[in-house]
């Protein structure tokens, strides 16, 4: 499949990883727009989250803890910082497979853009 993030995670293009369990990886984004930048991905190839199904949930719920884990793990916990889940055109989404975005180390503005 011609996916980036499948690449990633069957190791055929290299990434910085910090997370790896039987259904989800994380690694650094490589044009990070905050001093943590990272992203974290089911191993399932799911396009976006307007795909997932009823079985997805508790991925999805795993994909959410596994971040807050990285975050004490990346020592943002205390501070804060922000979880982005863009989907399709109006989100911005330009990889089309399921990623949340855990973005800190710095003070973020609001609204977006
Ligand atoms: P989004 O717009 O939500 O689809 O964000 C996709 C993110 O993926 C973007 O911030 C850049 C990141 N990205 C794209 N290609 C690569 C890659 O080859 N390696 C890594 N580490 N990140 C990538």
């Amino acid at each position: 499949m011609d996916c980036i993030f499948c690449k990633i995670i069957s190791g055929e293009i290299p990434a910085e990883i910090i997370h790896r369990d039987d259904e989800i990886v994380a690694f650094r984004d490589i044009n990070p727009e905050a001093p943590v930048h990272l992203l974290i991905v089911p191993v399932k190839h799911i396009e976006t989250i307007t795909d997932i199904d009823t079985e997805d949930q508790n991925l999805v719920g795993r994909m959410v803890f596994v971040a807050k884990q990285l975050c004490e793990q990346e020592g943002i916990s205390e501070s804060g910082f922000r979880m982005v889940l863009n989907c399709r055109e109006h989100g911005g989404q330009e990889v089309y497979h399921l990623h949340i975005h855990v973005l800190g180390g710095r003070a973020m503005r609001w609204p977006p853009g």
